[in-house]
């Protein structure tokens, strides 16, 4: 009974879905897409063939509309439309679809508009089942309307002295997220700054709640951090949490910040949203303030069938210029496997890149002034876990660690030490494990959450040298081995 009303209804909808696209066809496979076109590669899948779905979506989101229209002309159609230029069919209605835009379709530098466009609309089409927005290619004539980051991963590294050493930078979000006091939090910062670590941040959650009001955190973190730059001659960062839903109380902390000559905020960069983004990093270039972007969020985009990949977000960041910014860390407690958090790296710290299918990434290239970020690996770290961490990131990483810190056996001061040496490790070329053989802190710490053996992550990025069967079996098999299989590696 069940399907064969579900076959009724497929059929009277195929028939009915005949005008989706309004009479004018967006299939153009002869087409090359220029220098200066926006490339979508999207997975789509839906209630009629797949040449149709990719027609509706193109249409829908550039120049047309459900039925024909008495006002479309020539002009209009041959400049602005957005063209299917490549279909790689999974199933009947299902597949990979590569969608070029014009240039000339998108106002200057409106991100808005950009994102309501290809990014907007096309999400609620009925026909589709599915929407994921893989990853888009941003033309060089785009980015130069962007200046990136005024500090990024070269800038900070300068900032706090390990330009020679090379090594990666260690933290610490101050835990639990919220519920300190002012006094209580500074006391945690100014453990951790004494025995090693470069930074300490706040939750994304943490702002002005009553109990932890803002400027007496800000104030009295400022002035620990005072004494521990003095106390152990090193530069130290705090990301104070400035984020709010008012433009005005953001400013006001920022002025605050400056007044007092403080150097870096924090931005829950998703959740703020790209019109205030944009409006803050003006302000905080302008001051010359370091900007860590926390990515509370984008995962409600990145997940599940209709989204948008978290690269695309990232290479929005990097272009509008946060300096450094949360990306996963392929061995911790959030989502992404070490393949896909590795091409997140190479996608903050790298100039270019190739296409990869199985990884739903195009190839990127950056424009020179757009200066990479620093990644920021974070969520569910240990000492025990960074050798391995390393084989995805590489040194150029900042290692943050809440619980891997403060859950020390011997708190927070030891936590802070334990992590500051398996960095050193790192520095020196000494593995993690054996380091702590000389190292009675980082020792504690491995024996309380034990020791990820690298070669455990070695072996699943070496799964890499057979692109071609990974890439055999995502065009076999679609978004769902990319999702459940390639991504989690
Ligand atoms: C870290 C933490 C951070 C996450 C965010 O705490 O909760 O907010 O790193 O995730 P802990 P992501 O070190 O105790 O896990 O960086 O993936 O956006």
């Amino acid at each position: 009974m069940f399907s064969e009303l579900k076959k009724n209804y497929i059929f009277i909808f195929q028939k009915t879905s005949n005008m989706v696209y309004g009479g004018y066809s967006y299939l153009d496979f002869r087409y090359t897409p220029s220098e200066e076109d926006f490339v979508v590669l999207m997975w789509v899948s839906g209630r009629c063939k797949l040449e149709k779905l990719a027609e509706a979506v193109a249409s829908e989101s550039s120049v047309g509309t459900w039925t024909e229209i008495k006002t479309m002309n020539e002009y209009v159609f041959e400049h602005y439309r957005a063209r299917v230029f490549k279909i790689i069919k999974v199933r009947e209605n299902a597949g990979f679809v590569y969608i070029a835009y014009p240039l000339e379709h998108f106002d200057v530098k409106n991100f808005n508009q950009f994102q309501a466009s290809v990014l907007g609309n096309i999400f609620g089409m009925k026909e589709l089942d599915e929407l994921y927005i893989l990853d888009i290619k941003f033309p060089r004539k785009f980015q130069k309307q962007f200046s990136g980051p005024k500090y990024g991963l070269w800038g900070v590294r300068k900032y706090v002295g390990t330009e020679k050493t090379g090594r990666p930078h260690v933290g610490t979000i101050v835990k639990p997220k919220v519920g300190l006091a002012p006094e209580e939090f500074a006391k945690v910062a100014y453990e951790a700054w004494i025995n090693g670590l470069d930074l300490v941040k706040d939750d994304e959650n943490l702002v002005d709640q009553s109990f932890c009001k803002w400027e007496e955190r800000f104030n009295k973190v400022f002035d620990v951090m005072d004494k521990a730059e003095k106390e152990t001659g090193e530069k130290k960062l705090y990301c104070v949490n400035i984020t709010d839903s008012s433009i005005n109380r953001m400013i006001e902390r920022l002025e605050k910040v400056k007044e007092r000559g403080h150097n870096c905020v924090m931005l829950d960069v998703y959740v703020l949203g790209i019109t205030a983004l944009e409006y803050m990093l003006e302000l905080t270039k302008k001051y010359k303030i370091i900007v860590h972007a926390h990515r509370a969020g984008y995962a409600a985009w990145h997940r599940g069938n209709f989204g948008v990949n978290f690269q695309v977000l990232e290479k929005i960041y990097r272009m509008f210029g946060v300096d450094q910014l949360h990306i996963g860390t392929g061995v911790g407690k959030m989502e992404g496997g070490a393949l896909l958090i590795k091409r997140f790296h190479e996608i903050a710290e790298k100039h270019s890149g190739e296409e990869k299918l199985y990884l739903g990434s195009l190839d990127f290239e950056f424009e020179k002034h757009i200066a990479p970020i620093m990644p920021v690996a974070s969520g569910g770290l240990d000492p025990g876990k960074v050798d391995a961490l390393i084989e995805i990131h590489g040194k150029n990483v900042t290692i943050q660690a809440g619980g891997g810190v403060h859950g020390h056996p011997d708190g927070t001061a030891t936590g802070a030490e334990a992590l500051r040496q398996a960095a050193e490790a790192i520095a020196e070329g000494i593995p993690v494990k054996e380091y702590a053989t000389s190292h009675s802190e980082l020792k504690k710490a491995l024996e309380k959450w034990g020791y990820l053996e690298p070669s455990l992550i070695i072996a699943r990025l070496e799964i890499e040298r057979n692109s071609e069967i990974l890439n055999e079996i995502v065009l076999r098999e679609g978004i769902t081995a990319m999702k459940n299989v390639v991504w989690k590696v």
